[in-house]
C-alpha cells in the first residue's frame, strides 16, 4: 500500500523554504528537496571540542543506573563514571515515549507531529533532513551503527552517514544480521548484538579519516523487550530482590477512585502492558525486571569501551560523549509496564555527557532538556547554528556550567493511539519543574494534574482540587498554544488492516 504523504510533506517543506529563502520548483518534492541548502550558518564560536559520539539505548529508563541508587544492587560502572567525571542531565525527557517517533525527533530536531513519524508504523517522509547531513556538508565524517527502526521495510543506508551499519526493525539480540554500507552480513548464534555493534564502532573510530572531525551514532538494540542478556551476564542478578514502586498496587483495588486515577489506567493493569497480564502471561514481573538489568550490563560495558578508547587516544581533549535513552519504561508504576503514557518513568530518559576538559567532573544540570535538543547541541559542538525550524536548543552552555536565563520552563508531550496497543489512549501533556498536566483525547475519563514536588509518584490526581484550578487552566492553555503554534492540531489516522489482537477483543474488528 502506498500512502500519499504530500499533504504532510508540503507544510514542513514550506517552513524550510521560508527559512532558507529557497522556493520549491512547482510542487515536485524531489526538485524542492534538491533546492534546499544543507549549509548552515557558522556560529563563530571557537572550540577545541569537535568530535561527538552519541550513544543511544532503547527503553532504558532514567533512574536505572547504579549511581542513582534506585535499584540497590544494579551495577553500571561506565554510566557511574560518566556521571562522576562528566555531567548528569537529571531532567531529560523525550517528546514522544516510543521508539520511532523519539528517534525521528533526535535525528531531525522536530516534534512528532512535525516530522510525522508519529508511531512505529508511520513511514518516514522523504523530505526529512537528518542533522548529520548538515555535519557532512560542514566537513565531518559520520557513521551510524545499530537500530534505526523508522520505516521497517529495509535497512539500507540512510542520508547523512558516510558509514552505515544497521538492521531491519527491532533486529535480534543473538544471531544478528547487518546491512553494512549496502552489503548483507550474517552472524552466528553466539554473536551478541550489543558486543558486535560496539566492536564495529571502535574499529571504525580506529580506521576513520583522521584529517576530519567525526560524528558517530551508536544506537543499541538493548535494552528493548524481550530482554536477552549477554551469555556472560545471564543470571547475575538471580538472587536479588526486585524494586516494587509505591504506586504498584494503587489500581489493584478500588483505592484508585479516591486518588482520581483514570479508569483506563485501571483497565490497562490487565493488558499486554499491565502487571496483571503482562505480555499476555508470557513473562512474570520478577524475571522480567532482572533480565532488563542483566541486559543493561553489556550496554554499560559498551559505554565503558567507548570511553576507554577516547581516554586512551588523542581524542580525549576534543571529543564529547553523550549517552541517552530513546524513551523510558515503567516497571509497575500505576500497575503499568512499558512506555507510551506520560508518567515520569515513561517520559523521562537517562542523559549523560562526558568530555574531559570541557565538563567539570560531577556536574548536574537540572534544566528541562529534551530529545529535540540533541540535534542543536551536536551542531553547536561543530560550530554550526541550528536551523530555525528546529524547536530545541543546544544544551552545550549548560554542560559548560553557564547560566542560560531564557532556557525553557516547561516541556510538552504527545503520543498518538496505536491500533496494536489500544490500551493507551492519545495523550498530550505539559510539565514544569513542579507540575504536570496530562490530557487524554477522545476518552470519557479524567485528565490528570500532579504536584510533583509533593507527589513524585503521581498518586494523587489534583484535577478537581479547587486551589489548583488556575494552574491547570494555565497549563491547558500552554498545551493548546504549543499545538496551535507548531502545527499540531490534527490527530493522525491509519486504515484498519487486521482484526484486534488485544486480550479483550482479540479476533474481532
Ligand atoms: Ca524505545
Amino acid at each position: 500500500m502506498k500512502i500519499n504523504f504530500r499533504n504532510l510533506i508540503i507544510p514542513s517543506l514550506s517552513i524550510l523554504f521560508i527559512l532558507t529563502g529557497c522556493q520549491p520548483q512547482g510542487d515536485n518534492i524531489d526538485e524542492a528537496r534538491e533546492a534546499m541548502s544543507l549549509i548552515l550558518e557558522k556560529s563563530g564560536a571557537t572550540s577545541d571540542l569537535k568530535n561527538v559520539i552519541f550513544v543511544l539505548s532503547d527503553d532504558h529508563r532514567y533512574d536505572f543506573m547504579g549511581f542513582t541508587g534506585k535499584v540497590p544492587w544494579l551495577k553500571t560502572p561506565a554510566m557511574d563514571k560518566m556521571a562522576a567525571e562528566g555531567c548528569h542531565l537529571e531532567n531529560a525527557f523525550v517528546t514522544t515515549s516510543l521508539c520511532s517517533p523519539s528517534r525521528a525527533s533526535i535525528l531531525t530536531g522536530m516534534y512528532s507531529h512535525t516530522h510525522t513519524v508519529v508511531d512505529n508504523q508511520a513511514p518516514v517522509p522523504e523530505d526529512l533532513i537528518f542533522f548529520p547531513q548538515y555535519l557532512q556538508k560542514a566537513g565531518y565524517e559520520t557513521a551510524y551503527f545499530g537500530k534505526w527502526h523508522m520505516g521497517h521495510g529495509h535497512d539500507d543506508p540512510r542520508p547523512g552517514f558516510d558509514h552505515w551499519e544497521s538492521f531491519k526493525g527491532q533486529g535480534n539480540y543473538y544471531k544478528p544480521s547487518l546491512n553494512i554500507n549496502g552489503e548483507r552480513f550474517e552472524y552466528d548464534e553466539d554473536t551478541y548484538v550489543t558486543d558486535l555493534l560496539t566492536e564495529h564502532a571502535l574499529e571504525w573510530m580506529k580506521n576513520r579519516n583522521k584529517d576530519k572531525p567525526f560524528f558517530m551514532y551508536l544506537s543499541h538494540k538493548a535494552v528493548h523487550a524481550l530482554f536477552k542478556p549477554a551469555q556472560r551476564h545471564e543470571g547475575m542478578y538471580e538472587n536479588e530482590e526486585v524494586v516494587i514502586p509505591p504506586s504498584y498496587y494503587l489500581t489493584a483495588a478500588d483505592d484508585y477512585k479516591e486518588h482520581e486515577i483514570p479508569e483506563w489506567v485501571k483497565q490497562q493493569r490487565n493488558s499486554w502492558h499491565g502487571v496483571d497480564d503482562m505480555y499476555h502471561g508470557a513473562h512474570n514481573f520478577d524475571t522480567f525486571f532482572k533480565a532488563y538489568c542483566e541486559t543493561l550490563t553489556a550496554l554499560d560495558e559498551s559505554l565503558g569501551s567507548v570511553i576507554s578508547y577516547v581516554e586512551n587516544s588523542d581524542l580525549k581533549d576534543n571529543t564529547l560523549v553523550l549517552y541517552m535513552g530513546d524513551n523510558g519504561f515503567s516497571f509497575g508504576e500505576h500497575g503499568l509496564i512499558d512506555k507510551r503514557q506520560a508518567y515520569e518513568e515513561s517520559w523521562r530518559v537517562p542523559l549523560l555527557a562526558w568530555a574531559p576538559g570541557m565538563i567539570k567532573p560531577g556536574s548536574k544540570v537540572k534544566n528541562l532538556v529534551q530529545n529535540i535538543d540533541i540535534a542543536p547541541t551536536v551542531l553547536d559542538m561543530a560550530g554550526l547554528v541550528a536551523p530555525d525550524y528546529m524547536p530545541g536548543k543546544s544544551f552545550g552552555p549548560l554542560l559548560k556550567g553557564q547560566n542560560v536565563d531564557d532556557w525553557r520552563n516547561r516541556i510538552f508531550y504527545e503520543y498518538y493511539w496505536e491500533y496494536a496497543y489500544p490500551q493507551t489512549p492519545t495523550v498530550h501533556a505539559v510539565r514544569t519543574d513542579r507540575y504536570k498536566f496530562i490530557r487524554y483525547h477522545g476518552l470519557w475519563d479524567s485528565n490528570e494534574f500532579y504536584d510533583l514536588e509533593n507527589d513524585p509518584w503521581e498518586m494523587n490526581n489534583l484535577i478537581r482540587s479547587p486551589e489548583h484550578q488556575e494552574q491547570i487552566e494555565l497549563m491547558l492553555n500552554d498545551l493548546w498554544t504549543w499545538l496551535e503554534e507548531t502545527g499540531g492540531m490534527q490527530i493522525p489516522l491509519k486504515r484498519t488492516t487486521h482484526k484486534k489482537i488485544d486480550n479483550r477483543f482479540k479476533g474481532y474488528y
